[in-house]
């Protein structure tokens, strides 16, 4: 893709292009004038943010991790966004649910232990190898799941609900993928 980074501190990049385009629905595309981010918990919304209010206000990191689908692809790209536990905290949403429930706006859902994504440092990113995030890999966000297989990396995230449900099943977990989507056990049946 046009202005994508190829390299970054002496390891080669995979190119964004790379992918193989498998979303449930299709890509999506955001109008980011009406889009919000959502933060609730169960006694309902806590925050709802707009993208620059996210952009202009936390601090960004960047990491290269490696995308790894079940279908037995994976890609390594550079990853730009804000961490997680930042955005969390910032909300003010109680941080004593043990589940963050993650919802995209194609519909798709998935599902994390809390401990996992601040331990873990898990972060949405908004640019990928130096460029935002082309509309089809999950413009404005998408979760980097990093130790996580692909199912967990949900893109076009519009809502992020701390739960008390652990037994909570994504799109993808409800037809068999890990539950936990832990690379280094097997994707399918836990
Ligand atoms: N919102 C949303 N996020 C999603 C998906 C999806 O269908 N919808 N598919 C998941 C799967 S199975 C994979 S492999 C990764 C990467 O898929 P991509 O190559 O289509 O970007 O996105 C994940 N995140
Ligand atoms: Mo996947």
């Amino acid at each position: 893709m046009e202005g994508e980074i190829r390299e970054f501190e002496g390891k080669l990049l995979n190119s964004i292009d790379d992918f193989i385009e498998n979303s449930i629905k299709g890509p999506q595309v955001v109008n980011i004038e009406n889009y919000k981010l959502i933060v609730s918990e169960e006694g309902g919304i806590k925050k709802e943010y707009k993208y620059d209010d996210l952009i202009n206000n936390f601090d960004s990191i960047k990491k290269v991790i490696t995308l790894y689908c079940v279908d037995g692809w994976s890609v390594d790209i550079l990853w730009e966004g804000i961490l997680m536990k930042d955005i969390l905290i910032d909300s003010k949403v109680k941080l004593d649910y043990p589940s963050i429930i993650f919802y995209g706006i194609d519909g798709y859902t998935t599902s994390l232990s809390k401990d996992f994504v601040f331990d873990n440092d898990l972060f949405l990113s908004y640019k990928m190898n130096g460029v935002i995030l082309p509309n089809e890999r999950g413009f404005p966000f998408q979760l980097i799941g990093e130790f996580k297989w692909a199912h967990k990396w949900i893109k076009w995230i519009n809502k992020i609900e701390l739960s008390n449900n652990m037994n909570f099943k994504g799109y993808w977990e409800s037809r068999g993928y890990s539950n936990n989507g832990n690379l280094n056990e097997p994707f399918f049946g836990r």
